[in-house]
């Protein structure tokens, strides 16, 4: 299949609500979409990357660049014979930026779906429907605004309700609400907020019943966090330090985590991701689906790789409208009693919204053969 031409786009799209997590908040968000055009299909995919480098070192600037001066010239006018696999074979030498490479990825697998006639999440091998999703609430400035919006989650049916947390904003915040909410699914996500030092701190979080606590130590590290999951009984469950399978093979190894929330943009994409599955599959280990507040087009690749059986546990795959005034997908992608619809049409499942993306574009880059 001959990759004829690529098209990315930025568009910016306005959160319904202020995110804020333990490094930093923002109402809007730069959205990256990557088209791809071969033999007469078009796939569209995602970039995740966020606007500053707190998260991860990449941001929409540095994806922009990488996509448009290696990655898209290099790909176009290529003929992979199964873009799934095969695409990024011409930039294989690239380091890091894996956020950049797997919008090309992951476009590849949508290609190859397409090509072959059905859903993504078949061709990943998926075989749960409905996936079960939770939401994630960022920083609030008061806990009376974290239990009107926690309850607000309760009432839409989440299967679970993740809170951000930071020094100051964490055992007391929590404690009140696991006070309001005893029977809830409760965790936590640190976004790397503490080191050993709040091992204390990290102990009383402990009696909470959290199902388990994300990231709470170096966004890059794996020892200090085997050392708290030997002193703690909540399961550790890593995000930022987890970036190839071999990070997570190192984190089991060391027994630094029990879970992994696995997400395709920080490990270079979704056979990267499968991997990762697996191999916690093998141990015994459940995984779950993270999220980067992606429009519909990247939460539909989320919601496929959900679907395989290893992703027990309620990803932050949430509904466009907990994100979004509008998406830019058909349809919009939606939460019943706790569990969200895996798309069944061919390729990631849902419609486009080009007018409406071209309407939005505020910059454009065009490659061909
Ligand atoms: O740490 O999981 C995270 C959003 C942006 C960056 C990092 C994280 C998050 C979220 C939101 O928790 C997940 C989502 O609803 O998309
Ligand atoms: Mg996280």
């Amino acid at each position: 299949m001959k990759i004829e031409r690529a098209t990315l786009r930025e568009i910016p799209l306005r959160l319904r609500e202020y995110f804020e997590i333990s490094s930093g908040g923002q109402q809007d968000r730069r959205v990256l979409l990557l088209t791809l055009y071969a033999g007469g299909l078009e796939s569209w995919s995602e970039c995740v990357a966020m606007e500053r480098p707190a998260y991860s070192s990449e941001t929409t600037d540095t994806a922009w660049s990488v996509l448009t001066e290696y990655l898209l010239p290099a790909v176009v006018g290529t003929r992979p014979d199964d873009p799934s696999t095969d695409l990024l074979d011409p930039v294989r030498w690239v380091r890091g930026h894996r956020m950049a490479r797997a919008a090309v990825e992951m476009a590849g697998w949508d290609l190859t779906a397409r090509a072959r006639g059905v859903s993504l999440s078949a061709l990943l091998g998926g075989s749960r429907a409905p996936v079960p999703v939770g939401v994630s609430v960022g920083l609030q400035p008061s806990d009376e605004a974290l239990h009107e919006a926690v309850a607000g989650y309760v009432a839409d049916g989440y299967a679970r309700v993740k809170i951000k947390i930071k020094p100051g904003r964490d055992v007391e915040m929590l404690g009140s609400l696991r006070a309001r909410f005893p029977e809830l699914a409760l965790m936590a996500d640190a976004n790397s907020a503490y080191t050993l030092d709040d091992l204390d701190r990290l102990r009383a979080l402990d009696e909470l019943d959290l199902t388990m606590i994300e990231q709470p130590l170096g966004h890059d590290d794996v020892l200090d966090h085997a050392r708290l999951q030997r002193e703690i009984a909540t399961p550790v469950c890593l995000d930022e330090s987890i970036r190839s399978d071999g990070d997570a093979a190192l984190a089991l190894e060391l027994g630094a985590c029990r879970t992994i929330n696995i997400k395709p943009g920080r490990v270079g994409g979704l056979a990267e991701s499968r991997a990762i599955h697996d191999r916690m599959r093998a141990a015994g280990l459940p995984v779950w689906c993270g999220g980067m507040l992606e429009s519909g087009v990247g939460r539909a690749y989320n919601v496929a790789l959900a679907s395989l059986p290893g992703f027990t546990l309620p990803g932050d795959i949430s509904a466009s409208r907990r994100y979004w005034e509008r998406d830019i997908v058909d349809p919009e992608f939606e939460v019943h009693g706790g569990q969200m619809a895996v798309p069944d049409g061919v390729g990631i499942g849902v419609e486009v919204d080009v007018e409406r993306i071209e309407a939005l574009t505020v910059r454009r880059a065009d490659f061909s053969a």
